[in-house]
């Protein structure tokens, strides 16, 4: 395939770049953290989005070198961030499960210099399924490490609350669908306020994903929800525009 032959090619070439967001946490408005998102700038192409190439990746094999260089990359641009930004980095679930993960992370850290509790890793849930064993050994010993770790996209998938009970996370990334509900269907604001309740109960971080309008931001604080991300505060940007962006959400 095409595509493939490509991607192998791109990831020998390293045209691959990370793109950052803001997160702004609700109660000073300032940004707490900037997740780390991939991106592909193909030749004919153009920009193709990890939804199409992370699937193609993980089949490859090729996702465990491209996670640890993310990995890197991300720790890179924290580093040149003020100390009290954190990074967010998506996890592939081959990832998670690859004996090498904390061994590749201990080393980010390590080269680059970054305090553990800067870097927070976010994992979807699809995973969880299988391996609960060795799941729950791997982000037990990540959490060990001294990181943080959210779930992302919840109410998505195969969210379980179990999943939330036996496994560490620390914060809980609501999926923007109910954040687009907010201000006209009833039922997205009842969600969001259960879910962010049961954070604040559990001592979990919650973060509305996808906030593009101010009425949803502040449904989003009525409803006790402890951070925000979306096109409102600003799109993902290239590492070189980070600065610029802090200036003008500071
Ligand atoms: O903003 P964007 O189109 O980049 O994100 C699309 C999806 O790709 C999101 O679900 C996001 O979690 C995922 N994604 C973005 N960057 C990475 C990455 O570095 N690794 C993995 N595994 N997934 C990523
Ligand atoms: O699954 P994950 O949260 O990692 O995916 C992030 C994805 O969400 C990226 O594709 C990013 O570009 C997209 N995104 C971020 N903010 C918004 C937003 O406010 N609205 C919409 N529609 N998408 C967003
Ligand atoms: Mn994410
Ligand atoms: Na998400």
């Amino acid at each position: 395939r095409a595509l493939e032959s490509d991607l192998r090619r791109a990831w020998a070439a390293r045209d691959f770049e990370l793109f950052f967001q803001p997160i702004i946490d609700m109660k000073t408005r300032r940004v707490s953290c900037l997740e780390a998102l991939l991106r592909w700038n193909h030749p004919d192409r153009g920009s193709v989005s990890p939804e199409t190439f992370i699937p193609l990746a993980e089949e490859m094999g090729l996702i465990v070198p491209i996670g640890e260089w993310v990995l890197s990359e991300a720790c890179a641009a924290a580093m040149t961030w003020p100390e009290n930004l954190r990074v967010a980095v998506n996890l592939s679930p081959v990832q998670l499960a690859h004996i090498g993960l904390a061994e590749a992370i201990t080393a980010s850290l390590a080269r680059t210099g970054l305090a553990a509790d800067r870097l927070e890793l976010e994992i979807t849930e699809t995973v969880m399924m299988k391996e609960t064993r060795a799941t729950l050994a791997t982000l037990e010993r990540l959490k060990a490490l001294g990181l943080r770790i959210a779930m992302d996209d919840f109410g998505a998938g195969y969210s379980s609350l179990r999943n939330l009970q036996r496994f560490p996370f620390d914060k809980v990334k609501i999926d923007r669908a109910f954040t687009a509900g907010l201000g006209h269907s009833r039922q997205s604001a009842a969600i969001v306020r259960a879910v962010t309740g049961m954070c604040l109960s559990l001592g979990m971080v919650s973060t509305a994903e996808g906030v593009e309008t101010e009425a949803q931001l502040d449904a989003l604080d009525r409803e006790g929800c402890t951070e925000a991300q979306g096109y409102l505060f600003s799109k993902p940007v290239p590492a070189k525009d980070v600065a610029a962006l802090l200036d003008r959400l500071a």
